[in-house]
């Protein structure tokens, strides 16, 4: 029986990786195989079906499933460690298979771009943005705060400089870092870049990461408040997430873990977003592009929209503080 589902597995492997091969020799890039082979997974368990009736069936498939994914995702980790993996964790791919479906006529159906609005009142951010789905820009919603032109990489630097520990990672807490193409191992180590590498006169970078460190967090709410589109009795999530890098890739395409939906203010620099809807949403929805200028903040749910950034060129750094919001 052990040997028989090794077997399986192993069938499967070598499906996976031949048609990973073939569409490498056809010019597509890895990580868009990857986003496929997970949206592909995600269609065909979140196409919506008539209700089916408890049996047998349903059963085995509930069970079977994740086993499988977590089989599968073990043995393409574990096969050959010299070769990228298509499903870099079993978690995130079991996160995406088995997320709550979106509600597609809520969040997406009939949105061709993304509203730029300026003064947004807290009521027509209710009624109409915040709990939605649907995104939004609040032009110069962050012009003011003294964030904008402070929060540089010799302030994060100096910052993180008094507060050591609270540059590790410590993923029990979920204060994460992103060295996306890198390399870095902590923040840490990307703060102690060169100053040449750092003002953008060498290697390219990008990195991102949220702070759950309670001083840093009050030196960082100096510099700025919450925005004042959402609701009085919202709050604001304890964990910042600060992206920063120069022009290029920023964050490739993926789709969070988070329950709720967050803001992001654009400090410093312009980026452009990519927001694609979930498969279940596609033959409603479509996709969206749209560039955040400095000032702007963008209201996004992360969890439904999958999405990846860019940073233009502009002279400057791109820094981006953000949060969740309830
Ligand atoms: O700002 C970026 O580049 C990516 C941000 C992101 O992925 C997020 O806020 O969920
Ligand atoms: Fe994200």
């Amino acid at each position: 029986m052990k040997f028989k589902a090794t077997k399986k597995v192993d069938e499967l492997v070598d499906l996976f990786s031949n048609l990973r091969e073939r569409s490498i020799k056809s010019g597509e890039k890895d990580e868009n195989i990857r986003h496929e082979f997970l949206r592909d997974v995600n269609f065909i368990l979140h196409e919506r079906k008539p209700a089916v009736s408890f049996n047998w069936n349903k059963i085995f498939w509930f069970l079977a499933l994740p086993t499988l994914v977590v089989l599968l995702g073990f043995f393409l980790n574990d096969t050959d460690s010299s070769t990228p993996c298509l499903v870099d964790t079993e978690v995130v791919l079991l996160h995406d298979i088995t997320r709550k479906p979106s509600d597609c006529s809520l969040m997406c159906e009939g949105v061709n771009e993304v509203p730029r609005i300026s003064n947004l009142s807290k009521e027509e951010f209710i009624a109409r943005y915040a709990y939605s789905g649907r995104p939004v820009i609040i032009t110069d919603a962050a012009k003011n705060w003294s964030a904008v032109g402070k929060f540089s990489f010799r302030f994060f630097k100096h910052l993180y400089s008094k507060n050591k520990e609270a540059a590790e990672e410590n993923a029990d807490l979920g204060c994460l870092f992103f060295p996306y193409q890198t390399g870095f191992d902590s923040l840490t180590e990307a703060l102690s870049m060169p100053k040449k590498r750092a003002e953008w006169r060498g290697e390219p970078w990008y990195i991102g990461w949220s702070n759950c460190d309670p001083v840093v967090r009050e030196e960082l709410r100096k510099y700025y408040t919450k925005p004042g589109f959402l609701p009085d009795d919202a709050e604001t999530g304890d964990q910042d997430w600060i992206f920063m890098g120069g022009p290029g890739p920023g964050a490739p395409i993926h789709l969070d873990m988070v329950q709720r939906p967050s803001w992001q203010a654009q400090l410093s620099g312009q980026k452009i977003w990519t927001l694609i809807p979930p498969p279940e949403c596609e033959h409603i929805c479509q996709s969206l592009h749209v560039t955040v200028n400095k000032g702007d903040i963008i209201v996004l749910d992360t969890n439904q929209w999958y999405h990846s950034t860019k940073i233009v060129p502009t002279g400057e750094l791109s820094v981006t503080i953000g949060a969740e919001y309830d």
